[in-house]
């Protein structure tokens, strides 16, 4: 089915969340708020990624720029705005970044939520002008309110995310988040500064034709895999991968298709990290009516057992996944 665009026309991401909370008398606001905040954070983002280009005439990391100050690399930016972002909010006692080993304290021991991201993925597209992005998801602490974050609140589990996201700043910027009741994106209107309602209700189309993993990893892959991709070519389908996870999975998410990052002899656990990679886009992808696996197990109902996991991701619309378990299970 088509994603058409959402009415009514016009409705900002504060008015969308407002409006949402009102459906739920009970809930405080805290999570609303929070994604408020995530949002502010992307803008800033966003603008600094806009400037890249001009970073790389006055200087690279490293570097010191003309005021004499030393400069940053964009994920180092982005991991910054979105800490401070989430640490003046007040909502969040904690969180995990790609950029941090170990959990970051907000100093807001009475937040209820604790936000595990992605800050800035695809770094290495960031040098050529490619669509990047940032991952999040949130989880309800368990640990009580009032004390320090603990490793328990983060390792709960993909099924227990309040809520995740993604922005991808591509040729338009966009904001795609769930609650837990379907998945909204927003279109940002540079101009005006605000985020507003581009698609109400997505869902991934159910039959996909396009695949997206990188084929340079062929003779690493299971065989499985290969005759999965094999059988994608015997009947014509594309082959799409910018090497942007977020930019890839937001193509798919809208036109069908699937993304795959398989186990490697190797790398027995692919390359995609669990926590702030394959459990946001899979909370997503279940809410868009798609499919998400890490082999023969749901990457939702994956156990965590440390912060930086990894995790094969075999990602997108029901149909494709289902023919490439049907590979897996004939291999078998
Ligand atoms: P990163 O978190 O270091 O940026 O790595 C994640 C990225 C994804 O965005 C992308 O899908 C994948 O790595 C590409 O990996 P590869 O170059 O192995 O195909
Ligand atoms: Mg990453």
């Amino acid at each position: 089915q088509e994603n058409t665009l959402a009415s009514p026309v016009g409705t900002t991401l504060d008015r969308y969340i407002m409006r949402k909370q009102a459906e739920f008398p009970f809930a405080t606001g805290e999570l609303s708020q929070l994604l408020r905040d995530m949002a502010l954070a992307a803008k800033i983002v966003n603008r600094e990624i806009n400037r890249a280009g001009l970073m790389d005439i006055t200087g690279n990391y490293g570097a010191q720029n003309v005021q004499g100050e030393q400069q940053q690399k964009l994920d180092v930016v982005a991991n910054i705005r979105f800490i401070r972002a989430l640490k003046n909010g007040g909502e969040a006692c904690a969180i995990l970044s790609e950029e941090d080993d170990e959990i970051i304290h907000t100093g807001n021991d009475q937040g209820r939520y604790v936000v595990a991201m992605d800050p800035l993925d695809g770094s290495s597209n960031i040098d050529v002008n490619v669509s990047i992005g940032t991952i999040f998801s949130i989880y309800r602490r368990v640990s009580p309110i009032g004390t320090k974050a603990t490793k328990e609140d983060f390792l709960q589990g993909g099924r227990k995310q309040v809520g995740a996201g993604y922005i991808l700043y591509g040729s338009s910027t966009m904001l795609v988040y769930s609650t837990g009741h379907g998945v909204a994106c927003f279109t940002y209107e540079h101009s005006l500064g605000e985020f507003f309602l581009s698609h109400d209700g997505v869902k991934i189309p159910e039959q996909g034709t396009t695949f997206s993993c990188n084929e340079g990893n062929w003779y690493d892959y299971p065989e499985w895999v290969r005759s999965y991709l094999t059988q994608c070519k015997e009947r014509r389908y594309s082959g799409r991968y910018i090497g942007s996870l977020v930019a890839d999975y937001h193509r798919n998410l809208f036109k069908g298709g699937i993304y795959l990052y398989p186990p490697t002899a190797k790398n027995t656990n692919g390359k995609l990290r669990l926590l702030y990679e394959g459990y946001p886009l899979a909370f997503l992808i279940e809410q868009a009516g798609g499919k998400a696996l890490a082999g023969t197990e749901a990457v939702l109902d994956i156990a965590p057992v440390d912060y930086h996991q990894r995790a094969p991701l075999f990602i997108g619309s029901s149909d494709m996944v289902d023919d490439l378990v049907a590979c897996m299970v004939a291999e078998a």
